[in-house]
């Protein structure tokens, strides 16, 4: 009787060729699946986004943006605003919190501190935030948002949502403008 301890070399090769064949299967499978839960999660930041930012526009009667004016509780948009693009400071005006190289401390924007502020309309954690403040997608780049201040369809951006707000995610390619992209338009 053959006593046998180890693997013959056959079998090695018999052994890694089996598992060879059995990840050329499965690691695209994997990619894959991992690459919808990234698209799953940039979507539902958006929706989260659009439930905050709409949120914050009905205790303010303005969307989250820097180009304001007034004191409290009576708040209006600088005339001549059109737009407000700025990632970093939407997320501190839904939050309540500045974002900083990986750290968050209170606000101290007028209108977070200001008694009309119900939030925090969004909760991030930092690791959904880069080291400038921006929000950022699953891919690690930042949201883009064109949020309408003057509800005049003639200016544009947002160029697609005129009264309201765009918000895009560049996607898997990392690319903005492709067929990949996660939008809310
Ligand atoms: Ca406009
Ligand atoms: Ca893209």
């Amino acid at each position: 009787m053959n006593n046998r301890k180890g693997f013959t070399i056959l079998e090695l090769i018999i052994v890694v060729a089996i598992i060879t064949i059995l990840a050329t299967f499965l690691i695209p499978a994997g990619g894959k699946a991992r690459e919808r839960a990234r698209q799953a999660k940039a979507r539902s930041h958006i929706a989260a986004l659009e439930v905050a930012i709409t949120a914050f526009q009905t205790d303010f009667g303005f969307y989250p943006t820097s180009q304001f004016s007034g004191s409290s509780p009576n708040f209006t948009v600088n005339s001549g605003a059109t737009v407000e693009s700025n990632n970093a400071t939407i997320i501190q005006l839904l939050t309540g919190f500045s974002f900083s190289g990986g750290n968050r401390s209170a606000s101290s924007n007028a209108l977070v501190t200001s008694s009309v502020w119900n939030g925090p309309y969004l909760d991030l954690d930092v690791s959904d935030v880069n080291g400038s403040g921006a929000m950022i997608d699953p891919w690690t780049n930042p949201y883009a948002f064109s949020l309408d201040l003057d509800g005049n369809p003639g200016t544009t951006p947002p160029s697609h949502n005129l009264y309201t707000f765009d918000i895009s995610s560049a996607g898997p390619d990392e690319s903005s403008g492709t067929s990949d992209d996660v939008i809310n338009y």
